[in-house]
């Protein structure tokens, strides 16, 4: 015990007493603020430097066709990466690593000095998780793995413009992965993890948040149709050296699109070389002028005043009109003077088609024509996808009425001519189009009259089925009906803004004719070889394509040769094998 009556200086003595006393008191205050009053703040900064959260990835949602065939599909991969500061420690170790990444060893050792001081590189993505089981087991130090997902196409290149494409990082970037992206990526998940200073993984703590995984979409398309209609596309390309083309099938009951195809088209899985023009949806996102493909709408339009009946004659001689100084041409007419409006169809006369819009006036035409959705949205709302134009005039001079009744001065996507045509096909009514698979029937809208429709289908048969018609759009076994097209292209040169030597050669119809219930639409731009008439170039695609689609939809024939015919010509084939 001190006493202070024996110290030296003891007013000294209490003085730092007293400091002392103060001093304790004032780190004893500051331990109870710390400890009990700002405990969380403090607790939350330690946990900050060693309690981290990563993210689960969550499973992106499958894409299929109609019948569930999946054309999307996500994988789990491994993805390899260093902190690279780390690894200086284990130089040794590096040889086997890169052997074990199938990587130069020398190529590795350089990045891995050049890059020392990183402390987050990737060493490789996408890895199966088993490949990457076997890197991650060398327990080489400074190597980590994460769990992702990638994005794997089945059908490649034959749904590429519909699918579309996720990029690395899994997000949807064109093509319905793009316009249903918040539908199929889910919600990433949460993990607590406590790692060291360096980063390094120390523990797994827990699942904050459990990964919600995408939803499924079904597409409308049959897989089926697709690849049919891809390779008959392509074949007409190659055969007829032409740039570029596209197809759609549609399912005119429904409003579903059960086949879209574009050439060129890409590997949506190896997406080195990706050039522009390959990955055109050019079905949606290129508009056109649709030549006399729309002649049969503008048919419609005059047969619904109740003024005209498809048997009613027009004078198309001398096959050219003046209106001023502008000159309407029929390029090859086959038959007389006079034509009915029939007549008009098969030998496709502009001057004749003119003749029939001068009497019910370009108004009428163009209310059909946006009816039937040329030139419209369609609502689809898919990535990159275009209107198209169809103009309305005040006062329609002859001119814009007779370029518009035969298929110019109006521009629409292979989409919107399929449609339009599905109304024809589905006697007047028309669905709403969809790129999913529906359950529900469809809110149609009646767009002509159930008898012009079908007055309009037989016409359109004739067009295929007359002697004088496009035969090579026949279908064995089945009647069909549709319209070919040769459209010059618009140039920057050329005459009067049309090139003079490039066109595009179109078909457009439906089938069969007993129950219309698909219709299909052909685009070949810019045939280069034997010809390019719509007739010759698109109709023999139209055909195949029609023929494979009634066949596989197991649509009963409605033209099969009677009992009468078949046995002439059975008689008529043993006949001739008698003799050979
Ligand atoms: C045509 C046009 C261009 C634009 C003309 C095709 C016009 C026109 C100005 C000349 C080839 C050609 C607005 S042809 O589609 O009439 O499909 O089997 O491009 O007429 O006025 O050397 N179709 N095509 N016309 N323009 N402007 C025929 C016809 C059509 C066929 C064949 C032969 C044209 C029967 C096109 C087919 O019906």
């Amino acid at each position: 015990m001190i006493k202070l009556e024996g110290a030296l200086y003891p007013w000294r003595f209490r003085v730092v007493l007293g400091l002392l006393a103060l001093l304790v008191s004032a780190i004893a205050c500051q331990i109870v603020y710390l400890q009990v009053i700002d405990h969380d703040f403090l607790k939350g900064q330690g946990d900050a430097r060693s309690l981290r959260h990563i993210p689960i990835p969550a499973h992106r949602g499958l894409i299929t066709d109609r019948n569930g065939e999946p054309l999307a599909v996500s994988t789990p991969v491994t993805t390899l990466w260093a902190n690279a500061k780390e690894m200086q420690v284990a130089k040794d170790r590096w040889p086997a690593l890169a052997h074990a990444l199938g990587q130069d060893p020398k190529v590795l050792t350089a990045r891995l000095e050049q890059q020392a001081n990183k402390e987050f590189i990737y060493l490789v993505r996408g890895l199966t998780p088993e490949q990457g089981q076997v890197v991650l087991d060398l327990k080489v130090p400074g190597v980590y793995g994460i769990e992702e997902f990638r994005r794997f196409y089945p059908a490649g290149e034959v749904t590429a413009h519909m699918v579309g494409f996720t990029d690395i990082d899994d997000k949807g970037r064109e093509g319905v992965e793009l316009a249903y992206d918040e539908w199929l990526a889910g919600v990433p998940g949460k993990r607590q993890v406590i790692k060291d200073r360096r980063g390094r993984l120390i523990k797994d703590v827990q699942v904050t948040k459990n990964a919600k995984a995408g939803k499924t979409l079904a597409l409308s398309i049959d897989l089926r149709l697709q690849y049919l209609a891809n390779r008959e596309l392509r074949n007409a390309l190659v055969e007829n050296g032409a740039k570029a083309g596209s197809l759609v099938i549609m399912d005119v009951k429904t409003g579903e699109i059960l086949a879209m195809v574009n050439q060129p088209t890409y590997n949506p899985n190896n997406r080195r070389n990706l050039q522009p023009a390959m990955m055109r949806n050019r079905a949606m996102i290129d508009v056109f002028e649709p030549g006399s493909t729309v002649k049969p709408i503008s048919m419609s339009a005059a047969l619904e005043t109740g003024r005209w009946k498809p048997t009613d004659k027009v004078e198309v001689y001398p096959g050219t009109l003046q209106l001023g100084k502008y000159t309407i041409r029929d390029v090859s007419r086959t038959e007389g003077p006079v034509l009915d409006l029939t007549g008009i169809l098969i030998n496709s006369s502009n001057v004749g088609m003119s003749k029939v819009a001068f009497d019910i006036g370009g108004e009428a035409i163009f209310r059909q024509m946006a009816k039937m959705g040329l030139g419209q949205d369609t609502g689809l709302g898919f990535p990159g996808e275009r209107v198209g134009n169809l103009p309305n005039y005040r006062e329609w001079r002859k001119a814009e009425t007779a370029t518009l009744s035969y298929g110019y001065g109006v521009s629409v996507t292979a989409i919107q001519l399929v449609h339009a045509f599905s109304a024809l096909a589905n006697n007047g009514k028309l669905a709403p189009l969809t790129l999913l698979k529906t359950d529900k029937p469809p809110q149609s809208v009646q767009v002509m009259p159930e008898k012009v429709a079908k007055t309009v289908q037989g016409m359109l048969q004739e067009v295929i089925e007359n002697p004088r018609g496009v035969w090579r759009a026949k279908v064995p076994a089945y009647h069909v009906g549709g319209k070919s097209g040769t459209a010059r292209k618009t140039s920057s040169g050329g005459v009067k803004g049309y090139a003079v030597n490039s066109y595009r050669s179109l078909f457009a119809g439906f089938g069969p004719m007993s129950d219309p219930r698909y219709a299909i639409v052909v685009v070949i731009d810019e045939p280069s070889k034997a010809g390019y008439f719509g007739g010759l170039v698109s109709a023999p695609v139209f055909s195949k394509v029609m023929s494979g689609t009634l066949r596989l939809m197991n649509v009963s024939p409605d033209n099969l040769p009677t009992a009468a015919e078949q046995q002439a010509a059975a008689t008529a084939a043993a006949a001739k094998g008698g003799r050979g």
